[in-house]
């Protein structure tokens, strides 16, 4: 058998046993590779991290979107940073009342080589109308839009090594501020509090993001295939609570089909084990 391995952490590794190896590239900007395997269908990594596969893919996808929806159903202008597997994108556009898509990933090989090996969530992303394609980096697409262009921001990257390290500053998280509108809300990949380096991202995210935001809040999803299978995004917003502010009804009104999200589990994503709460208290 041939087994795919990942390091977690300095003394922990997680395997899948996989039937065969597609396809491998390496880009300017990272190392792709795509497995076939039985237990997870049809993964990539980059850089030997793990980013997408067909059975956990809609918890990801799910979580990075819908939360922000249900606490301001009134979102229509949309940036992804990132996402180029497509499935953020794909989540998005279900949303008949979302007019304009601009998703901004660094590399055009991910989303072309998903479009072949992953349609499950790169299909029907391009042929869009809404939506506007771009392949730059994120942190540079941001020092050049105008303000206020934006009533939500996902940032779906990858962990801050090599080309993601530009999304974990500061400045990044500054523009992304200032091209928010006055209700703006913003979503952040932001680790995962389990494992010592996961947690060390994950803290300095949060602290960067609560110096600039007047709302900031953590949320948590189970995700079986990333380290520890415990991970979280960051939601931060210039005028909406996700818990005081959220909308159910309106939400349930979209009647959209989800696999993992619903609105008693947007309230209960919220709350966080205390070991969590701790560690994203300001040092
Ligand atoms: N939808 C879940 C998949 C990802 S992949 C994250 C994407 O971010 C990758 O395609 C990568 O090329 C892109 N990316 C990285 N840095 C930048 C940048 N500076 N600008 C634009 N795009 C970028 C997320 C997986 C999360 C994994 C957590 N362990």
């Amino acid at each position: 058998m041939n087994w795919y391995t990942e390091q977690w952490s300095n003394e922990c590794k997680f395997s899948i046993a996989y039937d065969k190896a597609l396809y491998s590239e390496k880009t300017p900007f990272q190392q792709i590779d795509f497995y076939q395997s039985k237990e997870f269908g049809t993964f990539f990594t980059l850089d030997g991290l793990m980013m997408v596969n067909e059975k956990d893919e809609f918890i990801y996808h799910d979580m990075i979107v819908h939360p922000a929806f249900a606490t301001n159903p009134g979102i229509k202008k949309v940036l992804i940073i990132g996402g180029g597997d497509g499935g953020t994108a794909r989540e998005v556009l279900r949303y008949s009342t979302v007019e304009e898509v601009v998703m901004v990933e660094i590399d055009e090989r991910v989303f072309r080589l998903c479009q072949e090996f992953l349609p499950v969530t790169a299909s029907g992303v391009e042929e869009d109308n809404r939506m506007t394609l771009l392949f730059e980096d994120g942190l540079a697409y941001v020092q050049n839009a105008p303000d206020h262009s934006f009533d939500l921001i996902l940032v779906d990257s990858t962990d801050p090594i090599s080309v993601g390290e530009g999304l974990f500053t500061t400045a990044f998280y500054q523009e992304c501020y200032r091209v928010l509108n006055k209700d703006g809300i913003l979503i952040n990949q932001h680790e995962s509090p389990y494992f010592t380096e996961y947690a060390a991202n994950m803290k300095k995210a949060h602290q960067k993001i609560k110096n600039i935001f007047p709302i900031t809040n953590v949320y948590q999803y189970h995700m079986p295939t990333y380290p520890s299978g415990h991970w979280l995004f960051g939601f931060a917003s210039k005028a909406f609570d996700p818990l005081k502010d959220i909308h159910a009804e309106a939400w349930n009104s979209f009647g959209l089909q989800t696999k993992y999200y619903n609105t008693d589990l947007h309230v209960g994503a919220f709350g966080l084990p205390n070991y969590v709460k701790e560690a994203l208290k300001r040092e």
